[in-house]
Formats: C-alpha cells, structure tokens, sequence
C-alpha cells in the first residue's frame, strides 16, 4: 500500500481503519490507538465507592441460609460485588471480599487453594477455624488468616448464627492463571498442634528457639481484638494521632514486620469522636469495616455514613476522608502488600484533588 497523498482527514480516517480491520486478521494492533488506555496518567480503576449496610447484607444472607445448608454450599458467601465491575466477583479491581454465615451445628469442610484469604469475625460466638491442622476460636472483631495453599475447614458449635467477612486475592492469582484448589476426602483437617497454640509461639513479640520461617505468611492464625482494641486505647490515650488515619496499626508477620500474607495487608484504626481526617489517597483500593461506632466518609465523589458492620470501598487513588461521630473502630485490608514486592505502591497525605 502506498501513502496518499493530499488525501482528505476523512479519507485518512477509512484507510486507516482498513489497515486495523485488516491487521487484526493477523493478530496485530496499533499501539498508538490505544497507548491512552494503557498506559494511564494516574490510575482509573473500574471500581466504584461503595457501601453495603449490614443490616440488609444480613437480611439476605439468613435468607440464604434458609435456602441451603453450608454443606449444599460448600461455602455459603454473598459475594460483595463492587457495581463498576457486574458479574466480576470483584469488591476492587484485585480483591474478593464477601460475607460468610454458619448456622448453629453447620461446618465448611476442608479444602485449600492457591488463593490467600483473611477472615473478620463480625457476630455470634463459638465458631473456628482450622488451619492446617490447627484450630482458632473467633470472637467479634476477630483476624483470622488463611496463607494460600493451607487446608482450612469452619465449624459453628454455638447456639447462634455466626457471620464473618471473607476477603481473598482470587482476583491477583487469577490474573497470574495461576489457580489451583483442592478438597479433602477428610471434612475436617486432622488436628496436628493444639488449639491456639500459635498464640503462644508467636503471638507475644518472643518466638521460639531455633524456629525458622519455611512460609512467606505470618505464623500467627488469629489476632485478637481484645488486644488490638486495649492498644488502640493505650495509643488514643498517650498520642500523638495521625492527621489522617486517627490512631492506625497495621497487622505485621512477627518473624519480619512485614505483611501478614504475600499479596494482602490490613490495619485497624481508631478515629476519636468528632476527628475528621485529613484527605489521604493510596494505589491500594481498601476494604474498611466498621467495628465500632459511627460516622461519614467521603470518598472520591460519593459520600457514605456508617455504622456498626457496615462495609466500604475506597478504590485506588481515590481521595479519602473520615469523620466519626463517635469514637470508632476501622479495619480494612488491601492488596498493599503486593504493590509494595513490585515497587507500585504509592500515597499521598493531605491530598488535594487534582
Ligand atoms: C473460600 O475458600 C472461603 O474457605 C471463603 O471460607 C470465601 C471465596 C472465593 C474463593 C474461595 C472459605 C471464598 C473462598
């Protein structure tokens, strides 16, 4: 094909266009049509600002639960599916999140796969985990993790339904293909430690002798809330609080002070009644769920008020602010952990919009 010449833009635009129809034929494309969309000037994630009350997320998942057993289930989840990306079982572009209820008596059995998960507790009492052989009893407020590739089973041996929040990086190992899961002919995993007995290894800034890191997650399956919260007061209480997230502990590996698991991190933060915070964006789109007490966010262009178990998202970049109107409790969780391994990970303080 020769170039024309003194051709008109329009003559241009359809010759061109026949150059890409006929080129794709060939598995080849322009970059320069679409260098835009590739390579952006700051992030544009697909996720939007969202909120789900828990009370209506509740509602509907007792109804589930009446609809089929855990077992019919195997994992009996409502899948907080963020509204930018239906039908993607994304709560942001690179996380799962969803909420889980085990009846009284019900179990999960065991299965494991490549996928990382974290769990928290939100209601009831008398529910474990097992991972890998070694079982955790969940109280409200609860951190639970699952490093990928550990058998994991759940039981609800209280007299009360029992609901936690699932968040999962199905969305990172799937970008990988780099899935893989597996049952177990065993419901339950076999008990190989004692009960809580991470708690006492690793559990107490001591670890034991001569012990050696054979995982990149933290050996310490569950993280208690009672201490998390005694902390978080002693902190209010001694200062001094950051501008932008109050008073604000990130969960940490004992054995490195990194994140708990390879691709998610979490923190929990306590916003005193009345403090607004200062606007703050990250790369990492967040999960945030109200422990305690209520308040507003503004987030991007939406605004949400909150209360107890209500569950958000800030997407990635977008420009976040906090205000409680009584002393509250935040935990959240992201894919911060892997944006950090490959040198992505950004935030801005006291951020204007721009
Ligand atoms: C899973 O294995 C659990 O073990 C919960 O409780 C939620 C969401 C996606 C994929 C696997 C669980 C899940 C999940």
């Amino acid at each position: 094909m020769t170039a024309p010449t003194n051709t008109t833009s329009a003559e241009k635009f359809n010759a061109r266009k026949v150059f890409y129809d006929q080129i794709a034929k060939q598995n080849l494309a322009p970059l320069w049509e679409r260098v835009g969309g590739l390579v952006t000037r700051s992030p544009q994630p697909a996720a939007q600002p969202v909120r789900w009350t828990y009370s209506s997320v509740r509602t509907n998942l007792l109804a589930a639960g009446a609809l089929l057993s855990a077992e019919e289930a195997e994992r009996r989840v409502l899948i907080l599916e963020n509204p930018g990306m239906p039908g993607q079982s994304r709560v942001t572009g690179s996380l799962f999140a969803g909420l889980q209820l085990l009846m009284p008596g019900e179990r999960a059995h065991a299965h494991r796969h490549a996928a990382s998960a974290l769990r928290f507790f939100l209601e009831g009492s008398g529910a474990y985990t097992s991972v890998d052989g070694e079982r955790t009893v969940m109280a409200r407020g609860d951190f639970v993790i699952t490093p990928g590739w550990t058998w994991h089973d759940h039981g609800n041996d209280g007299a009360d339904p029992v609901i936690w929040l699932d968040g999962l990086d199905v969305p990172i190992v799937n970008l990988f293909d780099a899935s893989f899961s597996e049952g177990s002919s065993a419901k339950e995993t076999p008990a190989s430690h004692p009960a809580h007995d991470c708690e006492a290894r690793y559990g107490a800034a001591m670890l034991p002798e001569g012990y050696r890191a054979e995982s990149l997650s933290s050996p310490l399956i569950n993280y208690r809330y009672a201490r998390v919260r005694e902390n978080l007061a002693a902190l209010h209480r001694n200062g001094p609080l950051d501008t932008c997230h109050g008073v604000k502990l990130r969960y940490a590996n004992p054995l490195t002070g990194g994140s708990v698991m390879p691709t998610l991190s979490a923190g929990i933060q306590l916003i005193p009644s009345g403090f607004h915070t200062a606007p703050y964006r990250s790369t990492d789109g967040t999960v945030f769920v109200v422990v305690e007490g209520m308040g507003r966010s503004t987030i991007g262009d939406a605004s949400f008020e909150w209360a107890e178990n209500d569950i958000f998202v800030a997407p990635n970049w977008a420009l976040q602010q906090h205000r409680a109107d009584s002393e509250a409790v935040l935990f959240s969780f992201s894919d911060r952990a892997a944006q950090e391994k490959l040198g992505l990970w950004r935030e801005q303080r006291e951020a204007s919009a721009s």
